[in-house]
């Protein structure tokens, strides 16, 4: 039983900011984290004021991964019964918003996972990416071996797969799991600011660019740029469309409207 919310929220501006809050246990995720977390991203993404999502932890972690305790009463039945994973995953990608992760400190296992499960990685120069689960006798399970490799490649994402050996926000920069690196304190503020500014833009518009992104990792490349193409003529029926033209061709900043 948690005594205190495993997921705290605040709003800055248009950004919705989503802390992980299970510190004593390295925030690892439970079942009532996990319901929790995907319960504020649904209400983020149905929220006509929030235009983009900050989703992070704290210093020492941003997530240990998933709850070995509670994993540990799991039998073969329990885990395939047990739809946390597939929740997490299924909901995630079902969020239209961006979502930024802010890491700090260690990103192990599912918090790997969940990290990068987001659309844009921040990381602090103390942030540890790892999945470890090899070292506890399984495999990654919500992602890792099919999202690792097309963030770092196969070379890199087996050698962290197979040995449980970590990697430094340094590296992860460098191999490109991440996509700028900051001293930790400044991590959240950086994540913010970015989804501040991209939530200054277009929402449906912002939207569109998501998917189209999302969905080369779905399609081969013709069908991803027929699909691309398909978004990209949508977006000439929108208001904001035509306004962001004409404001460049009057010299002014766009108005908005979001539709
Ligand atoms: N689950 C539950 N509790 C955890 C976890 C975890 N993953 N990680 C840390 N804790 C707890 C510790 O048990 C400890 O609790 P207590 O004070 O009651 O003993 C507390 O957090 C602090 O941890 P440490 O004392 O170990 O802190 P250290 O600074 O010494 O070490 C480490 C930090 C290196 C991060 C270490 O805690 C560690 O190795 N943790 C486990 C990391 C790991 O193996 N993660 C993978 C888990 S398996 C997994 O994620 C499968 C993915 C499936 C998808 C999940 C979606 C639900």
């Amino acid at each position: 039983m948690e005594l205190e919310p495993t997921i705290l929220t605040r709003e800055e501006g248009n950004v919705g900011i989503i802390t992980l809050n299970r510190p004593k246990a390295l925030n690892a995720l439970n079942a009532i984290l996990i319901d929790e977390l995907l319960a504020a991203l649904r209400s983020y993404d149905r929220n006509s004021d929030i235009g983009a999502v900050v989703v992070t932890g704290n210093n020492k972690a941003f997530c240990a991964g998933a709850d070995i305790k509670e994993q540990r009463e799991l039998d073969f039945v329990g885990a395939y019964n047990t739809d946390y994973l597939k929740d997490l995953n299924d909901a995630i990608v079902a969020i239209h918003k961006p979502i930024i992760g802010a890491i700090n400190g260690y990103a192990l296992g599912g918090g790997c996972e969940l990290a990068m499960m987001c659309d844009i990685l921040y990381a602090g120069r103390g942030a540890v990416f790892g999945q470890p689960e090899i070292k506890l006798g399984t495999i990654p399970g919500a992602g890792g071996t099919q999202r690792l490799i097309r963030a770092i490649g196969k070379s890199k994402a087996m050698d962290m797969i197979l040995t449980g050996r970590t990697m430094k926000s340094a590296e992860a920069e460098a191999s490109g799991l991440v996509a700028k690196i900051f001293d930790d304190e400044e991590t959240v503020t950086r994540a913010i600011e970015t989804a501040q500014k991209i939530a200054s833009f277009s929402a449906p518009v912002v939207a569109m660019a998501k998917e189209a992104v999302n969905e080369a990792e779905e399609l081969g490349l013709k069908n991803g740029l027929h699909f691309e193409s398909r978004l990209y003529h949508s977006s000439f029926g929108l208001a904001d469309h035509v306004e962001g033209f004409e404001a460049f061709l009057q010299k002014r900043e766009p108005r908005w409207t979001h539709k």
